[in-house]
């Protein structure tokens, strides 16, 4: 596995009008004839994708988005395809065109990347056009830094890469696995399970980059089967910071494992890693209140995943239905929520593998803006198989015991 997965690579968003040079300006930063250009305003229709290596930053994710031109139209099918972008945008660059007049256009969607938070770049391209306006006259207007360049002549492109390695990496950087908990020189335990289920020859994702984070942070890693687990304690001179273990194995390393060594799990860790734990965490206790006929939403994000199916399917419903039988469980997949989510009482999301943090936060936004608790699949599990407490403490979060 050497592709950094799509979800794991900063999203970098391209907005701005019909025909500002959104789709030459992804064309100039990969350095590749990726996205259809034309004279024609409205060419891109459907986001367009684009993995790159952005060095020394490491790889990313572009996206050319459909221009808009109308201000008052968010309701319709471009307006909803850009917002969906906008939902896992990490920075955003706004392309304005030289050479028109100024629009209300720019200060909407500037006022939507400071509502969502989502840092960003202007650029004024078309520099090298003899019609093109001045920086000051869009600059006073939006009230904003402009970076001019040029997607025909290339200049400013490399200025800009260098902008976008500056902006991505704070926010980026902050977004660790584990590193936080660790100071330099400590030594965290993996304990990975070698079951049936582990794929032949190698470890999962989640295990080699939290080796990897680890590694960054300056910290050592020992990795055990749980069978191991007590022998490799003893070998190390001091306890260990942390350890981490597959959810599987949990009650079993709990029971190994000292009370006073902190212990969480790889799917506790990616939770929070991918969302807000605090959030997902507090999610959990409406399981406690949950009534007859109530509606409770079981979310996935990939549309064919048999694994995640049987949790989705089969595993969680039936711990759901032993709490209360009569309990109204729907189940959606895909990026989309229902319409009508604020009927209910729970969601409880998948792991979120396949999209960003991003993307993710979004979605945790939208639920609670609705005053719907939601939770996750790993944190439901957790809590269900009585190992949710120990296995939060790590972070000082608690939840409510009722
Ligand atoms: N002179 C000049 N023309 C440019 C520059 N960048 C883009 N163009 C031209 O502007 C037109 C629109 O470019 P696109 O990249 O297709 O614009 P877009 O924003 O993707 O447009 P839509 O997909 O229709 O929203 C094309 O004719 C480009 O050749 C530039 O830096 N200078
Ligand atoms: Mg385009």
């Amino acid at each position: 596995m050497n592709n950094t997965p799509r979800a794991n690579r900063p999203h970098i968003g391209i907005f701005g009008r019909r025909n500002a040079g959104k789709s030459s300006l992804l064309n100039a930063l990969t350095n590749q004839e990726v996205a259809l250009v034309s004279e024609e305003a409205g060419t891109t229709t459907d986001p367009v994708y684009k993995n790159m290596e952005l060095l020394p930053l490491g790889p990313i994710v572009l996206i050319d988005t459909a221009g808009i031109d109308d201000t008052g139209i968010l309701g319709n099918l471009r307006m909803q395809k850009t917002s969906q972008v906008l939902d896992k945008t990490d920075l955003a660059i706004l392309v304005i065109d030289a050479t028109e007049d100024i629009s209300d256009y720019e200060l909407d969607i500037i006022g939507e990347f400071i509502k969502r938070q989502i840092p960003y770049i202007s650029v004024l391209n078309k520099i090298d056009h003899p019609q093109r306006k001045s920086k000051t006259y869009f600059g006073n207007y939006l009230n904003i830094s402009l970076n001019e360049v040029s997607t025909k002549t290339m200049e400013g492109i490399d200025q800009l890469k260098r902008l976008i390695i500056e902006n991505i990496s704070d926010s980026f950087a902050a977004n660790t696995i584990v590193g936080d908990l660790l100071e330099a020189g400590d030594t965290c335990v993996l304990v990975t399970p070698i079951d049936s289920g582990a794929p032949r020859g190698r470890l999962i994702l989640p295990q080699v980059q939290t080796l990897r984070d680890i590694l960054d942070n300056n910290a050592m890693a020992l990795v055990t089967k749980e069978t191991n687990l007590k022998t490799s304690i003893g070998a190390l001179a001091k306890p260990p910071k942390l350890v981490i273990t597959d959810s599987q194995a949990f009650a079993e390393v709990d029971k190994i494992l000292p009370s006073d060594i902190p212990l969480t799990s790889f799917s506790i860790l990616f939770a929070r890693n991918k969302g807000d734990l605090a959030t997902i965490v507090t999610g959990i206790n409406a399981i406690k209140t949950l009534q007859a006929y109530d509606k409770v939403l079981i979310a996935e994000i990939c549309t064919h995943h048999k694994v995640a199916e049987d949790i989705a399917s089969v595993k969680i419903p039936n711990i759901l239905r032993k709490l209360e039988s009569k309990i109204d469980i729907s189940w959606c997949s895909g990026t989309a929520y229902p319409d009508n989510i604020e009927d209910y009482k729970l969601i409880i999301h998948c792991g979120a593998c396949m999209i960003n943090r991003k993307q993710m936060l979004s979605r945790i936004k939208k639920a609670t803006e609705k005053g719907v608790p939601i939770t996750n699949y790993g944190v439901f599990l957790a809590y269900a198989t009585g190992i949710l407490d120990r296995a939060i403490k790590p972070f000082n979060l608690q939840f409510d015991e009722i």
